[in-house]
C-alpha cells in the first residue's frame, strides 16, 4: 500500500513537472533540411511544416559547401516582402549568408524577431529559388518563457 502511495506521488510530481517546465521554453537549433542540408530541389516548406512551430530565439543553421567543381554555389537572402518571396524577385533582397559561409558548422541565424523572415537562395539570379525550391518562410511565435 505504501509502494504504491509512493509510485502515485511520483507520477504526480512527474505531471507536474511536465507543466512547469513547457518544451517550448527552450530555444531550439535547426539544421536547415537536416540531412539534405541546404541544396537544389529539397522541399523546404514541407521541412517547415515538419519542424514547426518555431519560437523566438530559436535559430536555424544553414550549411553548404563552398563553390567547388561539383557542387553548385548556394547562399541565403531574406527577401523583404512575400510578393517579393513568391516572385524570386532579388533585387531589393538582403544578403544574409554568402557562398562561403555555409561551410563547415555553417551559418547560423537567430529567429530574434516575431515577424514572418522569407528565406531563399539567391544564386543564378533567382533560378535556385524559383526553380530549385530553395525557399522557406517561418514566423516565430512568442514565448511567455522568453518575454
Ligand atoms: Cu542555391
Amino acid at each position: 500500500m505504501e509502494a504504491k502511495g509512493g509510485a502515485t506521488t511520483a507520477v504526480a510530481v512527474l505531471l507536474l513537472l511536465l507543466v512547469v517546465v513547457p518544451e517550448a521554453c527552450r530555444a531550439e537549433r535547426f539544421v536547415v533540411g537536416d540531412a539534405a542540408r541546404w541544396t537544389w530541389g529539397y522541399n523546404y516548406t514541407d521541412w517547415v511544416i515538419r519542424k514547426g512551430p518555431f519560437f523566438q530565439n530559436d535559430s536555424l543553421v544553414f550549411t553548404y559547401d563552398p563553390p567547388n567543381a561539383t557542387t553548385h554555389a548556394h547562399s541565403v537572402y531574406l527577401m523583404r516582402s512575400l510578393a517579393e518571396y513568391q516572385s524570386c524577385n532579388l533585387k531589393a533582397a538582403k544578403l544574409v549568408a554568402g557562398v562561403m559561409q555555409g561551410a563547415g558548422s555553417g551559418y547560423e541565424f537567430v529567429l530574434k524577431k516575431r515577424k514572418p523572415h522569407y528565406f531563399v537562395c539567391g544564386e543564378r539570379a533567382g533560378l535556385h529559388c524559383t526553380a530549385g525550391q530553395m525557399k522557406f518562410v517561418v514566423k516565430p511565435k512568442s514565448s511567455a518563457c522568453r518575454d
